[in-house]
C-alpha cells in the first residue's frame, strides 16, 4: 500500500531522555527500545488528511526508568491526536503549554485524547511489549524539542517494583 512506513528507534538514538546517565552508558546502544508502523494515506502537510500508526515499546528500564518514546508535540501546535492502547500496560505522559503535567494509565481498550498544544509521550510499565494506535493530521508535523531529555516535568520510575508517576524540576 503506498505511504506505509516504519522505524525503529534504538537505545542510542535517546541519549539524553533517561535521567540515568551513568545505566545508560552502561547498556547495548543497538537495543531496540520501540517501533513505529503507520499509514500517510496522504502527503505529509496535506490539511484535513489523516495518518494512522502503530507503536510497540519493549518492555525494559534504564536504571529503574522504564522504556518510553522519545516524545514530542506536534509542530502545528493546535493539531489533537487519539490513541488506543491495544496490548500491554503503561502510561501517556502529558505536559501543557504551562508547564502542567499529568499522566493517563494505558491499558487493553484505554482510549486517549490529546489535545493540540499537549506534548506527549508513552512509558511502558509493564512486562510486555506495549502496543497502541494512534491516529492524527496529516499536516500536524512533530516537534522533538520539547522532550530533549527534558521538557515532560515528570518521569515514570520504578519504586518498590511498581510504577511511579514522580514530578521533576526538569
Ligand atoms: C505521531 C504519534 C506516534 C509517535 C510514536 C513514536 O503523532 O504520536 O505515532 O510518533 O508513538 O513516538 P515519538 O515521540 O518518537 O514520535
Ligand atoms: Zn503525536
Amino acid at each position: 500500500m503506498p505511504g506505509l512506513r516504519s522505524s525503529e528507534k534504538k537505545l542510542g538514538q535517546l541519549s539524553g531522555i533517561f535521567r540515568d546517565a551513568q545505566a545508560f552508558r552502561g547498556m547495548d546502544p543497538d537495543t531496540i527500545v520501540y517501533r513505529v508502523w503507520w499509514w500517510e494515506p496522504v502527503p505529509g502537510g496535506t490539511e484535513g488528511g489523516l495518518f494512522w500508526g502503530l507503536t510497540e515499546i519493549q518492555p525494559g528500564s534504564v536504571g529503574d526508568e522504564y522504556y518510553m518514546t522519545h516524545g514530542h508535540r506536534h509542530a502545528v501546535l493546535d493539531r489533537a491526536e487519539f490513541y488506543g492502547t491495544t496490548v500491554g500496560e503503561g502510561m501517556l505522559v502529558l505536559r501543557d503549554e504551562s508547564g502542567r503535567s499529568w499522566f493517563e494509565a494505558m491499558k487493553p481498550g484505554s482510549l486517549h485524547y490529546i489535545s493540540g498544544r499537549v506534548a506527549h509521550r508513552v512509558v511502558n510499565t509493564g512486562d510486555v511489549p506495549l502496543r497502541f494506535v494512534a491516529c492524527w493530521p496529516s499536516d500536524a508535523g512533530h516537534d522533538y524539542q520539547i522532550a530533549g531529555g527534558k521538557g515532560f516535568g515528570a518521569r515514570v520510575l520504578r519504586q518498590n517494583g511498581k510504577p511511579s508517576f514522580t514530578l521533576t524540576e526538569e
